[in-house]
Order: C-alpha cells, then sequence, then structure tokens
C-alpha cells in the first residue's frame, strides 16, 4: 500500500531512509491487523494474556520501568521563537531540535519494521476533526493507537481528500532515558518522539497532537483545544446539560465522566461523551460546541473498583490493555483498592509481590481500552456537530482553601478562575508527586504556546457571543484535620454537577463572594451521605486570608508571562485582590 498524497508518501520515505527499517507497513486499522499484532507481541513477550474466562481479549504489558509516565522535562516546544514557546513551556530552537534528534533517529529502526498510521482525531465525517500521520517502530503504539483513535482506510482517505496532516515520527528508540525527547514543531505540524512507549510520550494523537499541536491551530484558527472531559447529563424531565470539565492529570475526569449517580439522583441519566481531551467551537447560534477526539480511554488503573467507579470497572472486563499492574496467582490484573477480594501474586515489574517493596500495581498504571465499552457511552461521542456546553468546570487536586464548589460571575472572570487553577502533582508524570503547582486550565504541560498569549484567546470568546457557557470550579479534594477527604467523591460529585445545572438554568440562588458566587449550603443535597451541615459550611466558605495570599502567589505567577499577560487578566485579579482586601477590613 502507499498513497495518492505526494506529501505522506515523500514523508514516508525520508523518514525510511533517516531511520532504515527492514520493513515498512501501511497500517489499515482493521480487527484482523490489531489481532495479528498482539499475536506478535503475544510471541515476543512484550504482552501477556491474563485470564481469559475473567477478562476476555485483555492483555498486561510490563514498561521498562524507567518508562513509566510522562516526561515533562524532556518534553519541548520548538517554536520559532521562544517567547512563543513561552515560560511554561521547555524551548529548543527547532533547527538544533531537528538535528539533535536525526541524529538519535538515524538507523534507528533497523532490524524493525516501520508501521505507518493514518488517523484521524475526532469523527470521521466531522469538519472538526483533524488528520495525523503517526511513523512508529512500536506494534505496542499501533494496537494502542487502533484503540485510542480512528485509524486506518478511513483516516487516509480522509487526508487524501482533504491535503493536510500532522506528522508524528516515533521510536521507542533504546528506552534510555538520557536520550529520551518529546519535541513539538508548531508551525510545522510536527512531533518527533524518541526514546519513551509510554502513552502520553508515544501515543502521538493524544496530547502531542491533540493538545500541544491543536493549541496552536485552534488559537490561529479561532477555537479551543482542552484538557477536559465531556459528560451528558439528562435531567428527569428529559433535558440533557453536556458540561466540559478541566482537571490536571489524573485528578478525577475519567471517573467524573462515567460517573453513577446516587439513590436521589437514580432518574438521572449520565453518559459519557469524552474522558480526557475535549475540541470546542464556537458556532452561528453563540454557543460553545465540542467533540471528543478520542475513540478510546488511556485512564489511571488504581482506584478503580465496583464502588468508585463500576462503569470504568465494567468497561476493562474485556478488549483492555493494561500497562504496569500487578496479576494474581488466577491470571487476572490487580492494584490497589480493587477491592475484589483477591491478592496480587506478581507485582507490575513481574517480581513476586511483597509489600515491602511497593504497591502491586504501579501508582499510574494505565488500561487502554475502546469507548464503546463503556456501559454509558453517548453515541453523541460520534455525531459530526459535537455536543453543546452548557458549564465549563475547572478544577484540581487541593487540600485546602479551594471550595468544593463556586461559580465565576462572568466569562472574564471564569478565565480568571481557569488561569488561576493549581493543583498537587500526580504520578502521571515523572518527578514532583504532591507538590502543589499552578496549572492554568488544567494545560501546563499541554499547551503548545506562551500562556498570555492563551488566555488572551480564552478571553477573545467573551465579545464574541452572549450565549457562552457558565463557568464553574470545583475541588473533591478537601482534606480534614486528620487528612481524610471532606467531600465523598466519585458518584456522589453528581450532587455538585446538580446543582451547577440548576445555576445554568437559574433555579437557584447563590451567595455573592469575593471569589465568586457560592452555594448555600442546604442547596446540595446532602441525603444518604455522611456529611454533616458543619463540614458542608466548611467546603463551602472563604477563608479571606488565606485567600489574600492566593491572589499575591497568582499575581507573581502571572508577572512570569511579562508582556504577553493580557492587562484584563490582571485588572480582573486586581478586583477580586481588593474585593477581598476591604471585605477583610
Ligand atoms: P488523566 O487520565 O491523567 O488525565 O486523569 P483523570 O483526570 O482522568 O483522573 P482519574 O479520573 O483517572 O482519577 C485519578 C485518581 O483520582 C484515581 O485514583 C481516582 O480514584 C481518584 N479520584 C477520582 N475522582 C475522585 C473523587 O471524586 N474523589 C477522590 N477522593 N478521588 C477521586
Ligand atoms: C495525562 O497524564 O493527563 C493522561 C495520560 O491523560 S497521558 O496520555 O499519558 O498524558
Ligand atoms: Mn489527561
Amino acid at each position: 500500500m502507499t498513497t495518492k498524497n505526494d506529501a505522506l508518501a515523500d514523508w514516508v520515505e525520508e523518514v525510511a531512509a533517516l531511520t532504515k527499517p527492514d520493513k515498512i507497513v501501511w497500517c489499515d486499522g482493521s480487527d484482523a491487523e490489531y489481532n495479528a499484532m498482539i499475536d506478535q507481541m503475544l510471541e515476543s513477550g512484550t504482552l501477556m494474556r491474563l485470564n481469559e474466562e475473567t477478562h476476555p481479549n485483555c492483555y498486561l504489558h510490563r514498561s521498562d520501568p524507567s518508562d513509566v509516565a510522562r516526561v515533562e522535562h524532556l518534553t519541548f516546544v520548538c517554536s520559532k521563537s521562544e517567547e512563543d514557546a513561552g515560560p511554561n513551556n521547555h524551548w529548543m530552537d527547532p533547527v538544533e531540535a531537528h538535528a539533535k534528534l536525526d541524529t538519535l533517529f538515524d538507523g534507528c529502526m533497523q532490524g524493525r519494521t516501520m508501521y505507518v498510521i493514518p488517523y484521524c482525531m475526532g469523527p470521521i465525517d466531522s469538519p472538526l476533526s483533524r488528520n495525523g500521520v503517526e511513523i512508529t517502530d512500536s506494534p505496542y503504539v499501533v494496537a494502542n493507537m487502533k484503540i485510542m483513535a480512528r485509524i486506518g482506510t478511513p483516516a487516509l482517505e480522509r487526508i487524501e481528500r482533504e491535503g493536510t496532516f500532522v506528522r508524528g515520527l516515533h521510536s521507542t528508540g533504546d528506552l534510555d532515558p538520557e536520550k529520551r525527547f518529546i519535541m513539538h514543531f508548531p508551525e510545522e505540524l510536527y512531533i518527533k518522539s524518541i526514546g519513551s512507549g509510554y502513552g502520553g510520550n508515544a501515543l502521538l494523537g493524544k496530547k502531542c497532537h491533540a493538545l500541544r499541536i491543536a493549541s496552536w491551530q485552534a488559537r490561529t484558527e479561532g477555537w479551543l483545544a482542552e484538557h477536559m472531559l465531556i459528560v451528558g447529563l439528562e435531567s428527569p424531565q428529559g433535558e440533557t446539560h453536556y458540561v466540559a470539565c478541566a482537571f490536571p492529570s489524573a485528578c478525577g475526569k475519567t471517573n467524573l465522566a462515567m460517573l453513577i449517580p446516587p439513590e436521589q439522583y437514580k432518574d438521572w441519566k449520565v453518559t459519557t461523551v469524552g474522558d480526557d481531551i475535549c475540541w470546542l467551537h464556537l458556532r452561528e447560534d453563540g454557543r460553545l460546541w465540542a467533540i471528543n477526539p478520542e475513540s478510546g480511554y488511556f485512564g489511571v488503573v488504581p482506584g478503580t473498583n465496583e464502588w468508585s467507579n463500576k462503569n470504568a470497572y465494567d468497561t476493562l472486563k474485556s478488549d483492555a490493555i493494561f500497562t504496569n499492574v500487578g496479576v494474581t496467582a488466577g491470571n487476572e490484573p490487580w492494584w490497589e483498592e480493587k477491592d475484589d477480594g483477591k491478592e496480587p501474586a506478581l507485582d507490575w515489574k513481574g517480581n513476586a509481590y511483597d509489600p515491602e517493596v511497593g504497591p502491586a500495581a504501579h501508582p499510574n498504571s494505565r488500561f487502554t481500552v475502546p469507548a464503546k465499552n463503556n456501559p454509558v457511552y453517548s453515541r453523541m461521542s460520534e455525531h459530526p456537530d459535537g455536543v453543546p456546553i452548557s458549564a465549563l468546570v475547572f478544577g484540581g487536586r487541593r487540600k485546602e482553601l479551594a471550595p468544593l464548589v463556586y461559580e465565576a460571575k462572568d466569562w472574564t472572570h471564569g478565565v480568571l478562575v481557569g488561569a488561576s487553577c493549581a493543583s498537587e502533582m500526580t504520578a502521571a508524570a515523572i518527578g514532583g508527586a504532591g507538590q502543589i503547582r499552578r496549572d492554568p486550565m488544567a494545560m501546563k504541560p499541554f499547551c503548545g504556546y506562551n500562556f498570555g498569549d492563551y488566555f488572551a484567546h480564552w478571553l477573545s470568546f467573551g465579545s464574541k457571543s452572549d450565549k457562552l457557557p457558565k463557568i464553574f470550579h470545583v475541588n473533591w479534594f478537601r482534606r480534614d484535620k486528620d487528612g481524610k477527604f471532606m467531600w465523598p467523591g466519585f458518584g456522589e460529585n453528581m450532587r455538585v454537577l446538580a446543582w451547577v445545572v440548576d445555576r445554568c438554568e437559574g433555579k437557584v440562588e447563590a451567595r455573592e463572594t469575593p471569589i465568586g458566587f457560592l452555594p448555600n449550603p442546604e442547596d446540595i443535597n446532602t441525603d444518604g451521605i455522611d456529611v454533616s451541615m458543619e463540614t458542608m459550611q466548611e467546603l463551602l466558605s472563604v477563608d479571606l486570608a488565606k485567600w489574600e495570599q492566593e491572589a499575591s502567589d497568582i499575581n507573581k505567577y502571572f508577572a512570569e508571562f511579562g508582556e504577553r499577560m493580557p492587562e484584563t487578566m490582571l485588572s480582573e485579579l486586581s478586583k477580586i485582590s481588593s474585593a477581598l482586601q476591604s471585605k477583610a477590613a
């Protein structure tokens, strides 16, 4: 097979001349091809078959122990000007970056097969979707790309029709962390990644294309590429609101997107449109419409059980590729808080499990599974127009300070709320777990350009429509003085989403504070959960002194962006600082 698109044919030839593979395979995206990849990996030991009775078509991959998460310190945005990448990104001159990587790619596929994977991010028939081609020497990447994106012949045909595609060159190389780099060339719509097989570093359609490159493209084309889940909430009256939420990595997107409402909300129907990435377009009707560019989930395994997220738990019973989990003596996958009464025999490295050594599953162990396996998968995920968004919700993992939920006063304030987000870092990236860092719109690791310009782009929507979604902020992760979570989370988060929907429909009053509108504690339904009115009051209070400190920290952070920081954002922040001061006085 080859292609009618000359640019693609030439690029494949050029890459082959550099990397010198034994063989070139154009992926057609068929099930037969997927099965052949799996068989090949079973044979080479890259995959192990899991218990076929309990987990049909499920496999375990054990990665190199140094290659278990994203590597932000080795991830670069190589725009021509360093200013365009901004202080939020590592930058390298594009000429230097190409030269450095081409040296590493030289001959790296000798003795290996080079796979050419045409893909489409988003429904194949949607004008909002975008094309890409990933070239890789990893059958693990081919199999996972088949789960995560629309790959193969239909995507190639779309590329041949439209002529445009993002290029992604990947090789696992020798997995030496010293020779690992994830480089983005936004002006060239080009990604080069070497030395890692881990999801976010290697499945180039996902974070590299659908966020870093797409955010750059979106700015020039007038849309938004965001790190957001998309969930549908159908009320008992039959009206559906779609809500998009940006939480940092491993801070609850997959869980919220699949939530099962508690008894008190059993007449609501919750459906998943997406769990990680959302592309938003302003349409003629003045609303923001969203598509999920992906077709699968690459989710965090630990903590998933019948009670926390039964939909995810059930989704994983078949057709899943697990990476870095433990296994039981009966060859079932096992992880911390699986709570199925079984015990791990081997840990994620394949050694006999010893709790003294560490957890059985790596804290960032992941599953890849087709979205269609999800019992509450929304068919709207395939609609070429996407879904209209009623509310945007920002959030993070904060032990203190940030209330359970609050609402921004208007779009400009909402953009400030998003831009001010901070969160404890997690195992999703190497380094820093537990430390609080600023993570605007949950995009710190994923924005392909200067955050100053990004905030300005967000603000620019404010004058384009009066039907934009309302903006909220949530925090499921407040802890009491004993370190226990104060809010039960998971399915119970429905109680907060119900308030969000009520606010969108103008059905409930709220309390104005300097940081935004907060619920009156009695307006969050706590029937059936063990949360006292006192706890609710604490979860819904604004500590003026601490918020003054926070506002000053945010101001310092914004100063890093110098001239590129929009004046509107700074004056919005200073209004809030003054309101906090006068209220405290
Ligand atoms: P990425 O795939 O990295 O972008 O992460 P994500 O935002 O989809 O995070 P995910 O839903 O996988 O959740 C990550 C971790 O947070 C899991 O261990 C969950 O068990 C835990 N978690 C999710 N929701 C809640 C919640 O409401 N409360 C508490 N306490 N923990 C939660
Ligand atoms: C994240 O880290 O936010 C993920 C996993 O969703 S990865 O695709 O590896 O980035
Ligand atoms: Mn993510």
